[in-house]
């Protein structure tokens, strides 16, 4: 990055702090290039919060100083942190905190000899903007339907999979007939349609709506309900809800996905016409439905009673069919080799599932059976689906005190209090101040995740310090880390261009989709057999690259922007 001339200053002490006297034309000259190495949340900050930047390998430089990049006035100079090596990372760096800026407005951090960071924002609802990309970017994954110009502005593409007629797979356990199936979103970067992950990503959704209701109102999102005098937030969940409920069999049973037999080319969705499947039929994808369900019936029953208690319906149907079937395990049949989301361990679901259908209905027969099983408050990184159901069920039971035994809320509420003393601990010791320490596919999902139960314990017990957690795991995720990206697209001034993503890899525009978070850095690099191509022995933190067949660290996913959404609208309520 370009190098400067060291300006000589005169330092003044002010009220205690020191600064340096500025002239305007002792400080470097602004050009368009930003240094890369000092990371930090190319967004913002809100006011209150703890806020640092990454300086890396800055060598002897002791120095930084926060300029307002209007006036271009020097508001803070300050001492950078020791050097520290940092291994996940694979990095020298050397911190540099200005929490003591709380005034409102736009800034950089300048290193003497780096140079300029990118301009990021001091203000309350820093993040608002961010939290209506991550939402809208779900609009944008919406099937069967086209996308206008009006909604979707340069994004915009023809009608595709109207999934009204699809053929039955033999695993689904049907032979002959049809199943219309239409609406949803896509997964990810596929075109595919599977319960597992709707179903998870939903609970993740409705859980920020039932904790802070309303938080987006109507024509928040310009999405074609906007205007309809409802929630612009749950009419577009319910485009993914009104799915799942097409895919329940007569039998109350969830049929597991809706797939080709292969991945589709990197083609626009109307260009990718292969015969569409309803495959298989598990345990895994009927209770994740059935707790969903019954999350939707909370959740909706004040703009659609009847809507609602259709899902409540539907959710009871399931659970009835689990318990006749309680352990079917999904996995691909021979000839199909789409995602598989498959799972051996059903506990997460049933505890799930009983939470969510005890809290809607009331019923202590479910509560009962919840109570049969143990509780482990562990995260685990790289759970994901396969596990991270069974904390989705805790909240949802301490959001609902009254409604449980005293001892079993007790017992709930310090399970997840250390469990985020634990995260924290990690993130107070871990490269770039977030709690994962094994970086697997979707990673960013798992440090969002970690966030959630952050935020759970901050809830229940508001000490700033879980607050700050929180922040820090999505100034990580917003900039602050090893590859200085934001990983949403486009949010932030680098941010993802080549995303695994075939509508964004076929359209034709440079910038992908907006609003879609990029799995993040993978250690296993799974991709190198898909063309992926990294440097030599990247760190855990550096294993990701912004290249097209990158899907195991560039893909993006329902289930990696879910927690985002959850974790922006957490700190859009909690941080001002
Ligand atoms: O595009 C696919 C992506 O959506 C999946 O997450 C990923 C892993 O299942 O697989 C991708 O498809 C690749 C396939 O597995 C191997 N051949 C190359 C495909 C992508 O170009
Ligand atoms: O997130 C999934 C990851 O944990 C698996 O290792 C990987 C390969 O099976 O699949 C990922 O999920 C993909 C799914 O199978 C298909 N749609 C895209 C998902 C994200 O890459």
């Amino acid at each position: 990055m370009k190098r400067f001339f060291h300006a000589i200053r005169t330092p003044l002490v002010v009220l205690g702090s020191i600064l340096f006297l500025n002239c305007e034309e002792s400080l470097p000259p602004l050009t368009d290039t930003f240094s890369e190495q000092i990371r930090l949340n190319q967004i913002g900050y809100y006011p209150k919060a703890i806020k640092k930047a990454t300086i890396v390998d800055g060598g002897e430089i002791e120095k930084f100083m926060v300029v307002d990049s209007v006036t271009m006035n020097v508001v803070m100079t300050g001492t950078l942190s020791e050097s520290k090596d940092w291994k996940l990372a694979g990095e020298t760096v050397r911190i540099a905190d200005f929490s003591e800026i709380v005034q409102e407005g736009t800034y950089m951090v300048l290193v003497p000899d780096i140079g300029y960071s990118y301009p990021f924002e001091i203000k309350n609802n820093v993040l608002q903007e961010t939290f209506l990309g991550s939402i809208k970017g779900l609009y944008y994954q919406r099937v069967s339907m086209p996308l206008e110009e009006k909604h979707a502005g340069k994004w915009h593409r023809a009608m595709a999979h109207p999934d009204d007629s699809l053929l039955f797979h033999p695993s689904s356990g049907k032979e002959e007939g049809y199943l219309s199936s239409p609406g949803g979103w896509y997964d990810a970067g596929d075109y595919n349609k599977y319960i597992v992950n709707a179903a998870f990503p939903l609970g993740q959704l409705y859980l920020l709506e039932e904790e802070y209701p309303n938080s987006v109102p109507d024509n928040a999102l310009n999405i074609p309900e906007s205007g309809n005098g409802k929630s612009d937030y749950l009419d577009e969940l319910r485009y993914e809800m009104d799915w799942t409920l097409t895919m329940q069999d007569e039998d109350g049973g969830l049929f597991h996905k809706l797939t080709t037999k292969n991945f589709e080319g990197m083609v626009m969705p109307n260009k990718a016409v292969s015969q569409r499947y309803i495959v298989g039929k598990g345990t895994t994808a009927t209770l994740d439905f059935a707790a969903s369900a019954a999350q939707a019936y909370r959740v909706f029953k004040d703009m659609d009673p009847l809507y609602a208690t259709k899902c409540l319906q539907a959710a009871k149907k399931a659970y009835a069919w689990a318990l006749e079937h309680p352990a079917v395990e999904f996995t691909n049949p021979e000839d199909i080799h789409t995602g598989q989301y498959g799972d051996a361990n059903f506990d997460d679901e049933w505890f799930w599932a009983d939470a969510e259908l005890f809290v809607s209905t009331k019923d202590t027969s479910y509560l009962q059976h919840l109570q049969t099983g143990s509780m482990n408050f562990t995260f685990k990184p790289g759970e994901s689906w396969t596990g991270f159901m069974r904390f989705l069920g805790m909240f949802t039971l301490l959001n609902h005190k009254e409604t449980i035994p005293a001892d079993l809320y007790e017992k709930m509420r310090q399970g997840i209090l250390n469990s985020a003393d634990a995260l924290m601990k990690k993130a107070a010791a871990l490269d770039y101040f977030q709690p994962v320490d094994d970086f697997h596919w979707g990673s960013n999902s798992d440090i969002l995740n970690a966030a959630m139960i952050m935020a759970q314990a901050y809830q229940l017990d508001p000490k700033p310090a879980y607050l700050t957690g929180v922040q820090q795991a999505m100034d990580y995720i917003l900039g602050n880390n090893a590859m200085g990206v934001s990983y949403v697209t486009g949010f932030g001034d680098k941010t993802p261009m080549s995303i695994h993503h075939r509508q964004s890899a076929a359209d034709g525009i440079d910038e992908p989709v907006p609003g879609l978070l990029s799995g993040g850095p993978n250690s296993r690099l799974q991709d190198v057999a898909g063309g992926a191509v990294y440097p030599e022995n990247p760190s855990p933190m550096q294993s990701w690259v912004d290249q097209e067949p990158s899907y195991a660290s560039n893909e993006i996913c329902l289930n990696w922007n879910a927690p985002l959404t959850y974790v922006l609208g957490f700190l859009e309520q909690e941080s001002n």
